[in-house]
């Protein structure tokens, strides 16, 4: 069995829903007091955007399920669930986000994923490391390559905010690659072929550049008027692996800026934060205001402020809204 290795010792934390239920609270508590309609630090199932090629999503069981490593390799291997899901476990808070997503869009969101780290199988099947790439393949046809080293963070998960994974979502198993593009996160996957020159996944093939890192965003998801009058602008903001060091906001059409106020940071290497900011208008006569926000992340770049469209590689650009007061 060339997997003993993997999972030895370790198949006890296959049904550890305790250290989800601990990161569920600790999102729940580190959440902002926030009165508009926005996602908390977790978006639920409802919540939780939606990506697909297809028009219906493949139905798999886990019983039927496996996952074949093909291409350069000595010997295909095949991975069925209950051997998945028996290696070593961990819980991730992942941040996803669509790159076709307009810049103030709302596919973005976060999750509590369940799974186990790619880089042992890899490491088992390639040992010399010949393969430069892996082509991830899915049952709807999707398919998306990535150079080996970006997958040595990437981990195949099975459960979402401690449940098996929706069927939406990829059911039974996909891939999450941190820090990168939604398309990346392969769902439903099927076949993991090792190859030794690059080819072009589905979005490539389409003209999309995927496989890099995110663009940082902070959005403008809700303006809330309080009962004392005030108004509350909120939203999330995301920077892929750097992770959010602040989020700025000028509400005079980018003549001043203040920070706004921000959501402690949640364990993880990307994961989005949420932040909040009160605006109290001037006067009786003043009828609205231009808010613009844009965020800094932890290596101390700023947002790029001028504004791009999604395709090829991801809105760009700093948010910027007129708000009735
Ligand atoms: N098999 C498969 N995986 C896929 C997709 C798809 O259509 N098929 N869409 C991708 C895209 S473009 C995004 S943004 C994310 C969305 O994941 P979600 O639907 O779970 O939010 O899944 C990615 N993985
Ligand atoms: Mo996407």
């Amino acid at each position: 069995d060339r997997l003993s290795g993997v999972s030895e010792d370790i198949g006890a934390e296959k049904s550890d829903t305790d250290g989800v239920e601990t990161m569920m609270q600790h999102a729940e508590q580190k959440a902002l007091d926030i009165d508009g309609d926005i996602p908390g630090l977790v978006s639920t199932f409802d919540e939780f955007y939606n990506v697909d090629i297809a028009e219906f999503d493949p139905e798999l069981s886990a019983d039927d399920w496996s996952v074949t490593i093909t291409g350069e390799v000595d010997d295909e291997l095949t991975i069925t669930f209950d051997e998945l899901t028996d290696m070593s476990t961990e819980h991730r808070f992942v941040t996803l986000r669509c790159i076709g997503e307009s810049l103030n869009g709302q596919k973005l969101d976060n999750a509590v994923w369940t799974g186990t780290p790619i880089k042992p199988i890899l490491d088992q099947i390639d040992s010399d490391g010949q393969c430069q790439c892996a082509m991830l393949r899915a049952e709807d046809g999707y398919s998306i390559q990535y150079p080996i080293d970006a997958l040595e963070t990437a981990f195949l998960a099975w459960g979402m905010n401690g449940e098996p994974l929706p069927q939406s979502h990829g059911r039974p198993v996909r891939v999450l690659l941190p820090g990168h593009w939604g398309e990346t996160n392969v769902k439903w996957l099927s076949e993991i072929e090792m190859l030794n020159e690059e080819m072009k996944g589905y979005w490539e093939q389409r003209g999309w550049h995927g496989t890099g890192p995110v663009n940082t965003v902070a959005k403008l998801w809700s303006d809330t008027r309080l009962d004392d009058g005030h108004i509350e602008l909120a939203g999330h903001a995301y920077a892929g692996t750097p992770g959010i060091d602040r989020v700025e906001i000028s509400t005079d059409g980018g003549d001043s800026w203040a920070h706004a106020e921000l959501s402690e940071p949640l364990d993880g290497e990307d994961v989005w934060r949420q932040w909040r900011h009160e605006l109290e208008p001037e006067s009786e006569t003043e009828e609205s205001r231009t808010v613009v926000v844009r965020a800094v992340d932890k290596e101390g770049n700023l947002q790029q402020q001028e504004q791009t469209d999604s395709f090829p590689n991801g809105a760009h650009g700093w948010v910027e809204q007129s708000i009735d007061v």
